[in-house]
């Protein structure tokens, strides 16, 4: 959730955007006379520096995407530039209106996600590697939960979809549908995936189970759909919101039972490295995530190299 201060500072970005654009007036515009190309590379990323007040528009700072943009700002030296920590759900806002209004916007990114399928978007190339490669969303459990609830680790190791599984729930709650709706319709047109989790799997009697997670769009549709069908399979499931590595702690301590969010090698690749030996690595429920630095197809840049204001 926003919070005053939060909004404030959105509101507070957005109308010094907005400005410094009135100021700079149609003809400087870089999106407009860009047409001889490469030479102005240099300049045009520059000019959309100032535009945007050399801030990044970033998600929690506990999110692995935030801290490798950081990371960015110096394997790239682009002096004077900041990753602005705000939330997911107010990047996406930040992102909608910076392209209504045709703006220039460099967003802390990451697929699966429904902003590629709603906007023209772009990943800017990155020749140093910071935000590694393609990646995997892996789910964790406590030790001791195999003996306890077999039923919950079975279906928990079962549990796997692709990026357009996860795309079509993420961009039902984008359009405003309940999370817990969406996963509903998602398992109701897909249960042919969902019989080949729980197929043999013993029903229980309300046991209680405890699934953590991150209010990442992403993670907001996996735990959904997983807390389902536990729900489904006669389990009483509470899923629980947290700051990222408080999720990573709860489960590594046994405080909850697991979580399907845990994106590796790299992005959360501190984390895991800090739990590894108190956790059940249960392997890949999605394959070929990734993060990185997303701006609007419209912008004239390729590359985050392109960001450099020397
Ligand atoms: N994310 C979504 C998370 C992992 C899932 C990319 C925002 C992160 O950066 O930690």
């Amino acid at each position: 959730m926003l919070t005053k201060l939060k909004k404030i500072g959105l509101v507070s970005g957005l109308s010094a955007t907005l400005l410094l654009a009135a100021c700079g007036g149609g003809n400087d515009n870089n999106a407009g006379n860009n047409n001889d190309g490469a030479a102005n590379n240099n300049d045009a990323g520059a000019n959309y520096g100032e535009e945007m007040n050399y801030q990044i528009t970033g998600i929690e700072p506990g999110a692995g995407v935030f801290k490798a943009s950081e990371q960015a700002i110096e394997d790239y030296d682009l002096e004077g530039w900041e990753v602005q920590a705000s939330s997911s759900g107010a990047m996406a806002t930040a992102l909608g209106e910076a392209i209504k209004n045709e703006e220039p916007i460099v967003v802390t990114g990451w697929s699966p996600h429904w902003k590629f399928a709603k906007y023209d978007l772009k990943y800017l190339e990155d020749p140093e590697g910071t935000f590694g490669d393609a990646e995997t969303i892996n789910t964790m459990v406590r030790e001791g939960l195999e003996d306890d609830m077999p039923e919950a680790y079975a279906l928990l190791d079962n549990f796997n979809w692709t990026s357009d599984d996860l795309e079509e729930v993420m961009l039902k709650v984008s359009e405003g549908a309940d999370p817990k709706e969406a996963a509903e319709e998602w398992i109701g047109e897909n249960e042919d995936k969902v019989e080949a989790w729980t197929e043999g799997i013993d029903e229980v009697d309300g046991d209680s189970i405890e699934l953590v997670y991150v209010e990442w769009d992403t993670e907001v549709a996996s735990t959904n759909v997983v807390g389902l069908v536990l729900e489904d399979l006669g389990f009483d499931v509470t899923v629980t919101p947290l700051d990222n590595a408080v999720m990573w702690e709860a489960v590594a301590s046994g405080e909850a039972d697991g979580m399907v969010a845990a994106w590796l090698p790299g992005t959360h690749g501190d984390l895991f490295a800090e739990y590894e030996d108190k956790l059940v690595d249960l392997g890949p429920n999605l394959e070929g995530a990734k993060i990185g630095l997303v701006v609007p197809a419209y912008m004239d840049i390729d590359s985050i190299e392109d960001l450099d204001t020397n």
